[in-house]
C-alpha cells in the first residue's frame, strides 16, 4: 500500500448494493477501508466475506469511536443522514460523503443526472437509449440499475444517471455536463422534515452543472441559485424559445422543439400526458448533451416503458390489468390514475397501499372518486389511506395481494381496469417493489 493512500482511511457504512460497489472501488484503488452497518446480517455481507475477506466489517449499532477512525464516511443512501453516530462523527470532523461524490470526482465525460419524484427511472432510460441510438458508449445506472462507481470505464464518452434526493444529500459536487429535477411531490417524509428539506436535497443536483433543464409547469424544479447557466425547459404548453413542449396542427398534437414539430404524439406507444411530459424531457436532456433529433426521435418510437411502471398484464373477463408497483409515492398513483383513467370507458379497482412513509394521501381524493369504482386497501398505512378517501368511493382490505386480486376481480366489470398503484413503498410485505410487482402479475396471470 502506498504511503499517499495509507494517509486516509475511509469507511463505508452500509453494505447494500452500493455499498458494496464502494468496497470494490475502494480495493482497486488501494485505498484503505473498512465497513459498518446498522444490521446485524447486511445484504453483501457473505459477497465481502468472500471476495475481501481481509476488509474489517462492524455490525449493529454504529460506534462512533470506530467512524471516528476515518476521514471519511461513504454513507448508504439507506442511512438517514440525521442518524445519531453519524451526526457525532461529523461534528468531530469527519466528511460524509458518498458513491455519487466519488463518482463525480472520476468520471472522466460528461454526466447527464436526472433527478425527481417520479418518471426519473423512464426519463433516466430513454436519455440511454437515445445516446446509444446515437453511437455513444453510454453508461446507465446510478439510483437504477448499476451502482455509479461500476460504470466507470475509461471507454465511455457520456454517463446517465438517475440520482435519488438521498444519493444527491452525500454528494457535495456532482459537475453534471446537463442536470434536472423532473418535478417535486411529496414522497419520503420519513426521512425529512418537509417538502422543504426534500426539495433542498433534491436540488443538490445542480451542483456545478455546465447546463440546466427545467420543468415550466413545476416552479419547484427550478434551480435555487442560477449561475447563469444555459436553461432548457419542457412541458405540455406550447414552446417558446430554448424549450420542448407540444403544438398543434390541423388537428394533430405534436412534440416539438421552439417552432419546429418533431413528430406526431401518436407515434409514442406510451399513453397520457405525462409520458409525453417525459419524452420531452428526456429529447431536452439529450439536446443539451448534444444527441442529435434523428436518433432521439428513433427512441421515442420504440420506447414501450418500464417493467412495474403501468404495464398491461392481461385482460381477464373483459379486464385489463395493469402492475404499476413501481408508483411508491402519491404523486405516481396519481398520474397512473389520471391517465389510464382519462383513455378508458370503465372504471379502475385501484390496489393501493404499504408503508406510507409518512405520507398525506388526501391528494388522491379526487381522482379516486372521479375514476375508481372501488379501492381494495393492503399493508401498514390502509387506515390512513382509507381515512384520506372517506366516502369518495367503496372501499374495501385485503391482508394479502392474492385477496387483493381476487377482491377487485369480484368488483370490477367488463370495461374497467384493476391497478395495482400503492402510492407506498413495499417495505411492510415484500422486498421492495419489484418483488410486489411480479407477484401480482404472477397471479394475476395464474387467474383462471
Ligand atoms: N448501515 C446501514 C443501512 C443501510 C440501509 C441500514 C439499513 C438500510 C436499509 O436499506 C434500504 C435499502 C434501500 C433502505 C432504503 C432503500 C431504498 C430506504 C429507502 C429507499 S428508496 O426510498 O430510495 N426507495 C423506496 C421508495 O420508497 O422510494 C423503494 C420502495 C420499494 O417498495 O421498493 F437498514
Amino acid at each position: 500500500m502506498s504511503l499517499i493512500a495509507s494517509d486516509h482511511f475511509r469507511i463505508v457504512v452500509g453494505l447494500g448494493k452500493s455499498g458494496m460497489s464502494l468496497v470494490r472501488f475502494l480495493a482497486q484503488q488501494g485505498v484503505s477501508f473498512a465497513v459498518a452497518d446498522t444490521r446485524e446480517n447486511p445484504p453483501e455481507l457473505a459477497t465481502l466475506r468472500r471476495d475481501y475477506p481481509q476488509v474489517e466489517v462492524r455490525c449493529g449499532e454504529l460506534d462512533v469511536e470506530f467512524l471516528c477512525r476515518a476521514d471519511e464516511l461513504y454513507v448508504s443512501p439507506g442511512l438517514a443522514l440525521a442518524t445519531p453516530a453519524l451526526q457525532a462523527a461529523a461534528a468531530r470532523g469527519v466528511k460524509l460523503s458518498g458513491d455519487i461524490d466519488l463518482f463525480a470526482r472520476n468520471a472522466k465525460a460528461p454526466i447527464v443526472a436526472i433527478s425527481g419524484s417520479n418518471a426519473k427511472s423512464t426519463v433516466t432510460t430513454l436519455v440511454g437509449d437515445m445516446a446509444a441510438a446515437a453511437g455513444k458508449r453510454v453508461a446507465v445506472g446510478g439510483n437504477l440499475g448499476t451502482p455509479a462507481l461500476d460504470l466507470l470505464g475509461d471507454d465511455i464518452e457520456l454517463y446517465v444517471m438517475e440520482l435519488s434526493s438521498f444519493q444527491l444529500e452525500t454528494t457535495h459536487h456532482l459537475g453534471a455536463e446537463v442536470a434536472t429535477v423532473l418535478n417535486v411531490s411529496e414522497d419520503h417524509m420519513d426521512r425529512y422534515s418537509g417538502l422543504p428539506a426534500y426539495h433542498l436535497a433534491k436540488h443538490r443536483i445542480f451542483r456545478g452543472a455546465k447546463q440546466v433543464v427545467v420543468n415550466r409547469q413545476d416552479a419547484l424544479t427550478r434551480p435555487l441559485m442560477s449561475e447563469g447557466q444555459p436553461c432548457w425547459t419542457f412541458g405540455l404548453s406550447t414552446p417558446d424559445f430554448k424549450a420542448f413542449g407540444l403544438r398543434e396542427e390541423n388537428g394533430e398534437k405534436y412534440l416539438a422543439f421552439e417552432f419546429q414539430n418533431l413528430m406526431p404524439v401518436r407515434e409514442l406507444k406510451v399513453r397520457g400526458a405525462h409520458n409525453q411530459a417525459n419524452a420531452l424531457a428526456a429529447l431536452a436532456l439529450g439536446h443539451a448533451a448534444g444527441l442529435p433529433f434523428d436518433a432521439m426521435l428513433h427512441s421515442l418510437r420504440n420506447f414501450t416503458g418500464l417493467e412495474h411502471r403501468c404495464q398491461w398484464v392481461r385482460e381477464l373477463d373483459g379486464v385489463s390489468y395493469y402492475n404499476d408497483s413501481k408508483a411508491t409515492n402519491v404523486g405516481a398513483a396519481l398520474a397512473a390514475i389520471d391517465g389510464l383513467g382519462m383513455d378508458m370507458a370503465g372504471k379502475l379497482i385501484l390496489i393501493a397501499g404499504g408503508d406510507g412513509k409518512g405520507a398525506d394521501f388526501s391528494g388522491l381524493r379526487d381522482s379516486v372518486a372521479q375514476y375508481c369504482r372501488a379501492v381494495v386497501l393492503i399493508g401498514r398505512d390502509a387506515d390512513l389511506i382509507a381515512d384520506a378517501l372517506g366516502d369518495a368511493v367503496p372501499q374495501v382490505r385485503a391482508g394479502s395481494l392474492d385477496e387483493a386480486i381476487a377482491l377487485s376481480r369480484s368488483r370490477a366489470e367488463p370495461g374497467d381496469a384493476v391497478l395495482l398503484s400503492p402510492a407506498c413503498a413495499s417495505f411492510d410485505m415484500f422486498k421492495n417493489y419489484e418483488e410486489r410487482g411480479q407477484l401480482f402479475a404472477r397471479a394475476v396471470e395464474a387467474q383462471a
